[in-house]
């Protein structure tokens, strides 16, 4: 057992109803997965994480989940499942599951049974409370506190039956669960040692750093222009998530042996805090996912009021973060995911003069830091943002929330909403794998779920798997050289050109061996004093993004969206 194997693997997300459908119902499975194992070994990725596949009334596309230890049935069967697996395992792959416990959906018998009257044994398990101050139950402002949920209106929902309400930090239909309670944490950790009994190797933690809340439940402050109060001081971070994450680590991983992978996905999670939830020593977690890069673009009315964010802000981030878990804790390393709009359209160049140099140059100086890459599903393709173009196109709850909220009740301006939707909306995510040209992508042979990016004609893995120059075989270049080099799976990281307002270059070190990525992440040629890189002069390159850039030296200059990585024996 190596417990740190990570440090050398990259993981891939899979969203299993975005990825390849196989039965024609518009709606990717698990036989489409099965179906592209070939492709996820030629990537040459150690580890699918895939996003929920449990039995679902699918609010939230999964992440309210009604039945922990069922497959929902648009997704496949158990025998899917077992196929599944060992199809992984036996090129190699693990798989770590998607562990949705915040919260369960109203339609799991445990909140069914907690909402059916105030004296049933399950009644705790979740945030149950009365009308704030005597106030008659629906009444205005008779919520218990003044939260707001993550996906608009109230974090509150009145249950007319009991006369109570209880509290959703996301959809009406994703509950909070009660960690207060010790029947509800012992029934997670036998679910998950049940996952793991039948052969998966780890979990994706959603939202793990909200299961402690302070209990009374405060009210937050209200930001400007909000119209609720901001109880994540309250909800995450809360007195006893150590306390919880150690527990769950020695009921479920302490007496096994193996190769796991734990990631705690922790919005709003500070360096200092990764540091404890990361340090081998306290057996929490492995790494988490911190979301301080992903959320500079939003200005002071959040993620549907962004600006843009410049190379300086967005390295000095990362440089941080790479500093600050330098000797405690691990990165994971990540531009997309499920919930984030496309990077080659946020942080690079989707026209088709940049797209491709650009999603490579991005690609190479997140893979190349200190941490453990995660690829989400059609970044190795360089998939862009999707020009939505009406309310109608879009499918996800938080998206279709905020622009009946802004729009209906705010008054905003639609047009305005709509610029913003198309930006930064999860669907853009979201939208079907592209495989090929064929009609939907090659994702169903059906109506797709969501339409897929028009782009798709152009941008497909069919075009991309055998060229040499494409942002799929740069993603394979860049997946073989953390599997190859200890300097990239455990070298030290420093940045250099510092100040430099167009590149982003660093050093990582390792037993005498060093390394240099050097990237223009801009649209203008990038100019830099080369004597500021002295002793690079003679180093080789071993991976660049451009044609040309196989005769590059540590010569001053970069072009646009340019890429270099130079190695020094
Ligand atoms: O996301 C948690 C989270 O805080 C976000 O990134 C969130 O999606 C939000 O939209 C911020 O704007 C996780 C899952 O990844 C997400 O898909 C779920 O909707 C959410 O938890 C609830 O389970």
């Amino acid at each position: 057992m190596n417990e740190t194997w990570w440090k050398s693997a990259v993981v891939y997300q899979v969203y299993p109803r975005s990825f390849a459908d196989s039965d024609g119902d518009g709606i990717g499975d698990l036989r489409g997965i099965i179906q592209h194992l070939d492709y996820l070994q030629e990537l040459g990725v150690d580890v699918v994480w895939l996003s929920p596949i449990y039995a679902s009334p699918h609010d939230d596309n999964g992440y309210d989940i009604s039945d922990y230890r069922a497959i929902d049935p648009l997704f496949g069967t158990f025998d899917d499942f077992d196929e599944l697996l060992a199809g992984l395992h036996s090129r190699g792959i693990k798989l770590v599951m998607d562990l949705v416990v915040n919260h369960t959906s109203d339609e799991h018998p445990w909140f069914v049974e907690s909402a059916s009257s105030l004296d049933n044994p399950k009644r705790d398990w979740y945030w149950w409370r009365k009308p704030r101050d005597g106030r008659q139950p629906g009444e205005h402002g008779a919520e218990p506190n003044n939260w707001g949920s993550a996906f608009s209106g109230p974090a509150w929902q009145l249950d007319p039956a009991t006369g109570e309400y209880y509290l959703h930090l996301f959809s009406r239909k994703q509950p909070d669960l009660n960690w207060e309670n010790p029947e509800v944490r012992e029934a997670v950790y036998d679910m998950m040692n049940w996952w793991l009994d039948r052969g998966v190797d780890g979990f994706r933690m959603d939202v793990i750093n909200f299961i402690s809340k302070v209990v009374e439940l405060p009210d937050g402050e209200v930001p400007p222009g909000r119209l609720y109060g901001d109880g994540y001081p309250f909800y995450a971070q809360g007195p006893r998530l150590h306390e919880f994450l150690q527990e769950m680590h020695e009921r479920v991983f302490a007496g096994r042996s193996g190769d796991f992978l734990t990631v705690g996905e922790m919005p709003g999670v500070t360096i200092e805090e990764a540091q404890l939830f990361t340090d081998p020593a306290r057996a929490e977690v492995d790494m988490v996912f911190q979301f301080e890069h992903v959320d500079l673009d939003h200005g002071p009315g959040g993620k549907w009021d962004d600006r843009p964010v410049s190379v300086l802000d967005l390295k000095r981030n990362l440089a941080k973060w790479q500093e600050g878990l330098a000797r405690t804790g691990w990165n994971s390393l990540y531009w997309n995911n499920h919930d984030q709009p496309r990077v080659v359209s946020r942080f690079g160049d989707d026209r088709p003069e940049h797209r491709a140099a650009s999603a490579k140059a991005l690609g190479t100086v997140l893979h190349l830091m200190r941490g453990t890459p995660y690829v989400y599903q059609g970044e190795e393709l360089g998939m862009a943002n999707v020009p939505f173009e009406s309310i109608d196109d879009f499918r996800d709850i938080e998206t279709l929330n905020h622009y009946a909220e802004a729009v209906d009740i705010q008054g905003q301006d639609a047009a305005a909403v709509m610029a913003a939707l198309r930006r930064t909306s999860r669907d853009n995510a979201r939208t079907p794998m592209q495989w090929s040209a064929a009609p939907a992508a090659g994702f169903t042979t059906g109506t797709p779920w969501i339409e897929a990016n028009p782009d798709y004609v152009l941008v497909n893995a069919e075009a991309e798997i055998h060229a040499p120059d494409s942002v799929f075989a740069h993603y394979r270049r860049l997946i073989d050289v953390r599997h190859r080099s200890e300097v990239v799976a455990d070298g030290d990281f420093t940045l250099v050109l510092a100040d430099h307002p167009q590149l982003f270059a660093y050093v990582r070190a390792h037993n005498g061996r060093r390394l240099l990525v050097l990237a223009n992440l801009s649209g203008e040629p990038a100019r830099y004093d080369a004597s500021e890189l002295a002793g690079w002069e003679d180093a080789a390159l071993v991976l660049g993004n451009l044609d040309d850039s196989v005769d590059r030296g540590v010569s001053g200059s970069v072009e646009p969206w340019e890429a270099l990585v130079f190695e020094q024996a």
